[in-house]
């Protein structure tokens, strides 16, 4: 039996090799050399991967090389029956606090303007505010969510947070739902969000949403670029409602040159690389749920095709 390794544009070897120490009985291939689709047992996709699902009749997991989904649930024909498995690899918790607190500490310390301020030569102080009078929102407060909202906390900031299901986390005034969403909003000055993209969050960062915001408020996105419009946002920053935003990822990626993202003075762009995966210790998380599946274990991180994360 077999692995197909399915991640597009992601090089192959250094993972094959990761994999193969972790696992060294199972055959691991690259798709799209397999040799017996009848073998296959485990698809660990990334990517827009383009295979006919029906041909694949021993397949026991779908697994994500990243903590999003949303590239497996939009798979032609996949058989529903068939658990989808996200990469529960703690070193995207760390990447992603970093990325995190960069972001939020600069608009909160006015690192944008002190950039723009360099550039014209200019010397002049701006205003610090506390961090207990800085509100962050998290938007989602799941594996990434929490960790930074912890590290916030830690900070000394003002910590909302938005999650689907009603939830406690120490010191974090924490909303839920679409009857939380307006309660959140109006009282975030630096948004982050770390949503699932699903059909729910799909779109969720539009005028509408946006403006509900304080005035100046600023904008980071580290989870899908599908919950911003960006013609929204553009639009926003443009006339001073969003004082600025921070993106790492985006509709188009990469984002195409043309994008007037890539030259606005407000905005910093980052290639999808807010939490960047871990070859050894992914390779270690995988195993653990190909042992768990194959032994009859349950499943970690296993995803739930209808919320779609
Ligand atoms: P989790 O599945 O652990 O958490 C998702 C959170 O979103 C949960 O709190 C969940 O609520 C909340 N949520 C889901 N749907 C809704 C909804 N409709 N309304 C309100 N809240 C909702 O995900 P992770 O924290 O591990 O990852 C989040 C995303 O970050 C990934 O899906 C991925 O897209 C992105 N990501 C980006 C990376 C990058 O480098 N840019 C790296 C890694 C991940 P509840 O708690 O109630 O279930
Ligand atoms: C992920 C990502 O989902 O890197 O892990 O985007």
């Amino acid at each position: 039996m077999s692995l197909v390794f399915a991640c597009v544009d992601i090089p192959a070897e250094p993972w094959v090799n990761a994999l193969q120490k972790e696992l060294p009985d199972l055959e691991i291939e690259v798709w799209p050399n397999v040799k017996n689709l009848d073998e296959v047992e485990f698809a660990l996709l990334w990517g827009n991967w383009n295979a006919d699902l029906t041909r694949f009749p021993n397949l026991q997991a779908f697994l994500s090389l990243g903590a999003g989904v949303d590239h497996i649930l939009a798979l032609d024909h996949r058989p529903p029956h068939i658990p989808i498995v996200r990469l529960g690899d703690p070193s995207l918790q760390t990447g992603m606090v970093e990325f995190v607190l960069y972001n939020v500490l600069r608009f909160h310390r006015n690192f944008q303007k002190y950039e723009k301020q360099q550039s014209e030569t200019l010397w002049v102080e701006q205003p610090q505010v506390s961090p207990s009078n800085r509100s962050v929102g998290l938007m989602g407060l799941g594996s990434l969510g929490t960790v930074c909202a912890n590290a916030l906390i830690n900070l000394g900031f003002d910590v909302l947070g938005w999650s689907r299901r009603d939830k406690e986390i120490d010191k974090v005034r924490v909303f839920s739902g679409g009857q939380g969403l307006n309660k959140f909003l109006t009282q975030s000055e630096i948004i982050v969000c770390l949503l699932p993209l699903t059909r729910k969050t799909k779109n969720i960062l539009n005028e509408e949403n946006l403006k509900k915001l304080p005035p100046g408020s600023f904008v980071i996105n580290a989870a899908r670029g599908g919950h911003i419009v960006e013609s929204d946002l553009l639009k926003l920053l443009d006339d001073g409602h969003i004082g600025g935003a921070a993106l790492d990822v985006f509709e188009m990626e990469p984002l195409p040159k043309k994008n007037l993202l890539w030259s606005h003075p407000k905005v910093t762009v980052t290639p999808h690389v807010a939490a960047l995966v871990n070859l050894e210790s992914a390779a270690k998380a995988i195993s653990e749920t190909i042992y768990c599946c194959r032994n009859g274990l349950p499943l970690k991180n296993i995803v739930d095709p209808i919320e779609g994360y």
